[in-house]
């Protein structure tokens, strides 16, 4: 399988496994994900998702074999379906963690930058290499890595292609924390359990409203975040989550 999909607790975990190709997405590698992030929609007892990879690379981007005889109206449903993927990652009710294992290069990098938390490897390193290759980074890298490391870091690293390690990756918040190798996906399991125990709507609530800020303007993301907040009450979840404290003990929420 070009994806692999495994449920413990409340976590999912989506390994990309064409480790021949260093995870490289070709068509069958983004339908599978496409499918395993729809089928993860609709499983309530998901409660965090860990998308990380087997081998030497998170993923080596879009896989150039594949793209380097496409013409325009390809190009285009190969670009539409990679989007489709970015959407369904950001559109997931559930927290998403990249447990970036390795190379993140142009899609992979991008795919990782859709995702909510990243963690990295000590070994890994990032890229965005797609104007050596005569294309603009083309799965979201211009929208969302200026926003997480500012315009100008943003503009150097896409506009020179250079490598970024891990180290650099965590100074600059492209990351949220390096771990050894062995430790990665540990680490992102427990992150991930910590965040499985919260409530689930209002994960998604947060998580919504907080796209809804990156998306449009301050003020409307503003407004939404106050509805979304506002729609929590009267929920079994608010009430379970907000009696549990006041009694001192540990919530159980539903999902509700
Ligand atoms: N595609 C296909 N195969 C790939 C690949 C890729 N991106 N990256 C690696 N591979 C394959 C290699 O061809 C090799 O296959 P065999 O020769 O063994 O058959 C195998 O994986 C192992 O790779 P290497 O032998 O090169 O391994 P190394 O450890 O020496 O080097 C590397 C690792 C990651 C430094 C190197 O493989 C590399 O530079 N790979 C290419 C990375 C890259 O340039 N990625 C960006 C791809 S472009 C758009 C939408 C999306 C995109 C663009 C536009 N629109 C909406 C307009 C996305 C673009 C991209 O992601």
């Amino acid at each position: 399988m070009a994806v692999d999909l495994e449920r413990s607790d409340g976590v999912a975990t989506v390994t990309l496994n064409r480790p021949g190709a260093l995870n490289a997405f070709d068509t069958p590698q983004l339908r599978a994900l496409l499918d395993t992030f729809r089928a993860l929609r609709a499983d309530r007892a998901v409660r965090c998702v860990i998308l990380t990879g087997t081998g030497k690379a998170f993923a080596a981007g879009a896989d150039i074999k594949e793209m380097a005889d496409k013409q325009m109206p390809e190009a285009l449903a190969f670009a539409r379906l990679g989007h489709q993927v970015t959407a369904a990652i950001e559109g997931l009710p559930q927290p998403v963690i990249a447990a970036v294992n390795g190379y993140a290069f142009g899609g992979g990098c991008e795919l990782a930058l859709a995702c909510d938390i990243r963690l990295a490897a000590d070994t890994a390193q990032f890229a965005q290499p797609e104007v050596t290759l005569g294309v603009p980074p083309g799965w979201g890298g211009t929208q969302r890595l200026p926003r997480l490391v500012g315009h100008g870091l943003a503009a150097e690293i896409i506009f020179t292609a250079r490598r970024v390690t891990a180290d650099e990756a965590l100074r600059i918040g492209l990351v949220n924390g390096i771990y050894p190798p062995d430790r990665l996906l540990s680490e992102a399991t427990d992150l991930a359990r910590r965040i499985a125990a919260n409530s689930p709507r209002a994960l998604a609530a947060a998580k919504r409203a907080m796209a809804l800020a990156l998306a449009g303007d301050p003020a409307s993301g503003l407004a939404a975040e106050a509805t979304l907040f506002a729609e929590s009450f009267g929920t079994p979840d608010q009430e379970e989550g907000m009696r549990a404290f006041l009694e001192k003990r540990p919530a159980a929420f539903s999902g509700e």
